[in-house]
């Protein structure tokens, strides 16, 4: 365990942030190891280990009040362990999957359903999927949906899930447009008790998000100076930062 842990790294975004724009846009998640997996980890009560799997899940919120939401996973010791890679590579795969699927015109679950394709194939390759690709695709299998319990993405702006009290048919039912700002974040989230996988995958958990903005004719990722693959990460972390 280097320094003071999960609760540590927390306040030293959280004062980065409060430095840089108006402060955190929401409770800064910092999971490491077996915390990972829980979806929004913000006790950061725990230490943090060489060989931990570390998922950072914070946003600045900027003086105008908008904010981001932006989640990297990367190995705290800098080299990702072949498990910890597998389950990263597979969430890099689901993202890319989805950022594709981001456009205008096009249904606002596109990129929930682009990404949740890629895992279900993924776990299904794994064996871990009790029925086939297509069975658990549809509306009464959704099992690969034990690994990944919450949607792909969200809007974005004032709020960090912006317009989260709209109908559905202004939000889910509607298809995207120019000027919409939306988050991408398929995750991987296999629990340290969770019996149905092997032992080695237990306590690991993965998320990239994206802050993603359609355009007139596709999309910009507005958080794409961050790495998204795992050598890119394990280059970003042997790279000294400049604040
Ligand atoms: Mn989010």
């Amino acid at each position: 365990m280097r320094g003071g842990g999960e609760r540590w790294l927390q306040g030293t975004f959280d004062r980065h942030a409060r430095t840089v724009g108006n402060g955190p846009g929401y409770a800064t998640i910092v999971g490491s190891g077996k915390h990972a997996p829980t979806l929004h980890w913000v006790r950061c009560d725990g230490p943090v280990a060489e060989d931990d799997l570390l998922l950072l899940d914070m946003g600045v919120e900027t003086r105008s009040h908008y904010t981001a939401d932006v989640t990297r996973t990367f190995p705290a010791g800098g080299t990702f362990s072949p498990v910890q890679r597998q389950v990263h590579d597979l969430v890099e795969r689901a993202h890319r999957a989805g950022l594709a699927a981001v456009g205008p015109g096009r249904p606002f679950t596109d990129f929930h359903h682009a990404s949740m394709e890629v895992i279900a194939r993924g776990l299904h390759d794994w064996g871990l999927l009790p029925v086939s690709v297509d069975e658990a695709l549809g509306d009464r299998g959704q099992h690969h949906r034990r690994y990944l319990i919450c949607g792909i993405g969200h809007h974005l702006g004032l709020d960090v899930h912006d317009c989260a009290r709209s109908t559905y048919e202004a939000y889910h039912g509607r298809t995207m447009a120019p000027g919409m700002v939306l988050t991408v974040e398929p995750g991987l989230y296999f629990h340290a008790h969770d019996l149905t996988v092997p032992p080695e995958l237990r306590g690991i958990g993965a998320r990239i998000e994206d802050d993603v903005l359609v355009t007139a004719d596709g999309s910009d990722v507005l958080s794409g100076a961050l790495p998204l693959d795992a050598p890119g990460l394990e280059r970003w972390m042997r790279t000294p930062q400049s604040s």
